[in-house]
């Protein structure tokens, strides 16, 4: 979409959120995005049995903030743990995992667990999440309070990853992004998004971008982040673009916008990169050189976005920026 078709101010469509965790971006700081300078918010050893928790998913719940949180365990192992949060900037996390429950009550917590994504929809909260089905696959659940999860069908065949719900039904159907992958390390990957109306069976797969173009931050492979943004302009996408360079994979963040009634179609999509691994916690941890977003909270009136990310595999991170400043510079700066 060329800039002159964008409206002169986009809002974000949802709640206010006045607690949102804030911080003004520095003075004369020339980029749309800005990093908390709190961050980072999690470190190493956050509770007994955590060596660190990264690709963190918090919402709004109750007088502050709950979430799902990827954490790996001191023996190596991912899983999904239940947290807590006032402020949304330091945390409570249950140094135990969380134990599912299917339908029926019986235990079906998954072997590992990663990089979660939580939404709201009605009154129930929606986790996706990396699964093993065996192999890398995309599991689903729900939960009211945090306390209770319960499995759900998984959506889509292994091996995928990084399944991300939109907040709520497009054309009357539920819609999932993903990404299609192997079982390792994946050298490849682009985002496509599948169709539902009861959340169980899926179908009407559209592919939505492909990694690559002209730039090379995202040349090997793409996926999508947090729930889409919901904006006056169409659905805003924070995602993740890996770069295969001589020392490895280099993990940064972009942004896409997509049509409201058609989240296939891609209107505006980041040149550059938004933000790539700079600082000491993003260049040095268990696996350096990675800035993975997975949540943002929003505030509508103020169209602040606060974008928490997974920095080196070992942190969790804060960014933000503001709705229309972003959305002015991807329409500025856009390749398709
Ligand atoms: C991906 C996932 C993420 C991780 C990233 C960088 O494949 O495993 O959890 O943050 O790699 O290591």
């Amino acid at each position: 979409m060329p800039s002159s078709r964008l409206p002169s101010t986009t809002t974000i469509i949802g709640r206010n959120l006045p607690n949102l965790p804030w911080e003004d971006k520095p003075s004369g700081y020339p980029q749309v995005v800005w990093r908390n300078r709190a961050n980072p918010l999690i470190g190493w050893n956050p509770t007994p049995h955590t060596a660190r928790v990264y690709n963190s998913a918090p919402v709004p719940f109750g007088e502050g903030f709950a979430g799902v949180f990827r954490a790996d365990g001191r023996n190596g192992r991912a899983a999904l743990h239940a947290g807590t949060s006032r402020d949304g900037l330091s945390f409570e996390i249950n140094d135990r995992p969380i134990r599912w429950i299917d339908g029926d009550g019986k235990t079906a917590t998954p072997s590992y667990a990663y990089d979660p994504r939580v939404v709201k929809i009605g009154s129930w909260y929606y986790i996706t999440w990396c699964d093993d089905f065996p192999g890398a696959s995309i599991g689903l659940g729900r939960t009211k309070d945090f306390k209770t999860f319960i499995r759900m069908e998984n959506p889509l065949m292994p091996f995928n990853r990084n399944g991300v719900l939109f907040p709520r039904k497009i054309n009357g159907e539920y819609v999932l992004l993903s990404r299609p992958s192997d079982s390792a390390h994946t050298p490849f990957g682009d985002v496509i998004l599948s169709h539902s109306k009861d959340l169980t069976y899926w179908g009407k797969h559209r592919l939505v971008m492909r990694a690559g173009g002209s730039s090379w931050w995202q040349g090997m492979k793409i996926g999508a982040g947090p729930i889409p943004i919901e904006t006056t302009a169409g659905w805003l996408v924070f995602y993740h673009g890996v770069s295969n360079t001589c020392n490895g994979y280099v993990y940064s963040i972009g942004a896409s916008l997509h049509a409201i009634d058609e989240p296939a179609k891609v209107l505006l999509r980041t040149r550059d990169y938004l933000l790539t691994p700079e600082e000491d916690y993003e260049t040095r941890g268990f696996v350096p050189n990675v800035c993975f977003p997975v949540s943002a909270l929003t505030d509508a009136r103020t169209g602040r976005i606060s974008l928490y990310y997974g920095a080196a595999d070992t942190y969790t991170a804060l960014c933000h920026c503001q709705v229309d400043e972003l959305l002015n510079h991807m329409a500025a700066n856009s390749e398709v």
